[in-house]
């Protein structure tokens, strides 16, 4: 096992293999079938049309295998990945896997600070990137990276044009350099990220066996098939687009892969129309912004069948907005990179489909709901996830004390969710237990706030948030994007008096707690986002708390 990843009990390994759901496979074998089975077939294109069969992907990433290798990257090396969505980014992930090599999955929205953290904290060789993805000079940055390290003493082996890794080099690629390294599907695979809307990405110890099972229980949950055309709108590089059931997903299963630059409407939806789209994923407040752009035309959206939700909560009222909006299923994903991932099924009732974030994938998920002394709570109350099983990491990478609280003595990740189970098992995500607001000692749910509010269709997206207060302790302030009234991106100022009182009345009228009502509402241009496009509690927070402070 790679150094610094806390390996499963020998036990839990044991049970896993004789249950079949390890079963040995690798990420080269996985594509080496799939060129067995559909070698002529689309793997993947991208949005100016350049597409790449199974046949031509793999033998890509042999080249890029062989180049990598010439250039001393070998077994077990980390290499840092910086890429956008581009077609590249499949030649240079299977490259790097034919080599034994870790690959750490950075972010385009990632700066300066997290990328040189990634590369120190797993010790890279090796940083893939782009020269310019969208405004961002990611070459600069990873210059800007090497030099730092250059003067602590360390050599970065800096990439920024990945194409140029696929150059069939003009003496061919000797096979010495192409044969795979000798791969234990028990191992690391690779570093995912810690996707938490709070401090530093930490890094997540992957073994290819357990991804691989991620893999074949979210393709059969969601029906991806050799005829699935799955639409990469988030970036690649996150687990949700990874894994659920994702890029990979797809390729084990030999459908064809369509790679977007960005998740926005005006690019995804001529996309979709263009390559036939079967299946795509977005954060919710994408999925909102796609409720709002659907087209006329019913063709372009014809042959999308299944949009799947997650990354952030849903709230009932943005579900049913979506819902009665796009004309496909809709299927709600709570996941995380550490693991656990939870759908709900395509067969579900509606009710399910809009008001839960569905179940576990795998009846080898182990789930506990528990109180603040880590006793279990009766089924239907709010406690903290716990959870363990077959494909959830034992640790983060390098980080023991993070372990010592992140996890359990009995080896359960503690996932920081609020959560409670219904009668029929499905879970519902109550929130982040430090997203409480905690108002005079009253408890607030930020979504339930927000849920009300999104019922008004003025109301184009809402953030709860708490501020410090003298008195309260904690103040209640809603932070609104209103229809028909735009900011500049990062303005804040305060909601005209009759909007704030609409608010609080709505909230007062559903029937929630009179402390619930906002006690401030401010409009705002865009909501900040994490690196994925989820909505951003904590740099809100700040840019709120840097508003008070400049008033005062
Ligand atoms: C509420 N909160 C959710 C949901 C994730 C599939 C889908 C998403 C991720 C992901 C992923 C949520 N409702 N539907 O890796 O494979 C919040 C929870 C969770 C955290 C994990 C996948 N879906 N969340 O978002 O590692 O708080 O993974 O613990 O980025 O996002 O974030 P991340």
């Amino acid at each position: 096992m790679l150094a610094g990843a806390v390996p499963f009990s020998a036990e839990r390994a044991r049970q896993y293999r004789a249950a079949g759901l390890w079963n040995g496979s690798t990420f080269p074998a996985m594509l080496h079938d799939s060129v067995l089975r559909r070698g002529e077939h689309v793997a993947v294109v991208d949005a100016s049309g350049r597409s790449l069969t199974y046949r031509q992907l793999e033998h890509a990433s042999l080249v890029v295998a062989a180049r990598m290798r010439a250039a001393g990257v070998g077994d077990r090396d980390r290499v840092v990945l910086q890429l956008p969505n581009v077609l590249e980014f499949l030649p240079v992930l299977f490259g790097v896997f034919w080599i034994g090599a870790v690959p750490v999955f950075a972010l385009p929205a990632h700066r300066r600070e997290s990328i040189a953290h990634f590369v120190r904290h797993a010790d890279a060789v090796a940083l893939i990137t782009v020269e310019r993805h969208l405004r961002d000079p990611l070459g600069d940055v990873a210059r800007a990276v090497q030099e730092e390290l250059r003067g602590e003493g360390r050599e970065l082996l800096v990439i920024t044009h990945p194409e140029q890794l696929m150059e069939e080099p003009a003496d061919g690629v000797g096979e010495e350099l192409t044969r795979c390294a000798a791969i234990d599907a028990e191992d690391v695979a690779f570093l995912q990220l810690s996707g938490g809307t709070t401090g530093t990405p930490k890094l997540i110890p992957r073994t290819s066996d357990d991804y691989m099972l991620t893999l074949r229980l979210s393709d059969e949950i969601c029906a991806v098939d050799q005829d699935a055309v799955y639409l990469a709108a988030l970036p690649i590089a996150h687990n949700f687009t990874m894994s659920s059931p994702g890029v990979l997903g797809t390729l084990l299963a030999g459908g064809t892969v369509v790679v977007a630059p960005t998740p926005a409407p005006d690019v995804c939806l001529p996309l979709i129309r263009r390559e036939r789209v079967t299946i795509t994923a977005l954060v919710p407040p994408m999925a909102l912004l796609w409720a709002r752009h659907v087209p006329q035309d019913p063709d372009v959206l014809a042959s999308l069948r299944t949009l799947l939700i997650g990354g952030a909560k849903l709230t009932d009222a943005a579900a049913e907005r979506i819902a009665a909006a796009m004309p496909c299923r809709l299927q709600q994903v709570f996941g995380m990179a550490e693991g656990l991932v939870n759908y709900t099924r395509l067969d579900d009732p509606l009710e399910v489909v809009l008001h839960t974030q569905g179940r576990p994938m795998s009846e080898h998920d182990e789930i506990r709901i528990v109180d603040e002394q880590d006793r279990p709570v009766p089924r239907g109350t709010v406690g903290d996830l716990l959870t363990r099983g077959p494909y959830t990491i034992n640790g983060y990478y390098r980080a023991e004390e993070t372990n010592r609280v992140s996890f359990t003595s009995d080896g359960f990740y503690r996932t920081g969710d609020l959560v409670r189970m219904r009668e029929d098992g499905c879970l519902v995500v109550e929130g982040r237990s430090k997203d409480l607001i905690n108002r005079a000692g009253e408890k607030i749910v930020a979504a339930h706030v927000e849920d009300v509010l999104l019922r008004d269709r003025r109301i184009l997206d809402v953030l709860v948030v708490p501020v410090p207060d003298d008195v309260l302790g904690e103040r209640v302030v809603a932070v609104l994007r209103l229809q028909g009234h735009a900011l500049p991106a990062d303005a804040l100022e305060p909601a005209p008096a009759e909007v704030a009182r609409r608010v609080r009345r709505q909230v007062r009228d559903s029937g929630l707690p009179a402390f619930c009502a906002p006690d401030e509402c401010v409009l705002a241009g865009d909501f900040p986002m994490t690196a994925v496009g989820k909505s951003s509690r904590r740099d809100l927070r700040r840019m709120l708390a840097r508003r008070i402070a400049s008033a005062a």
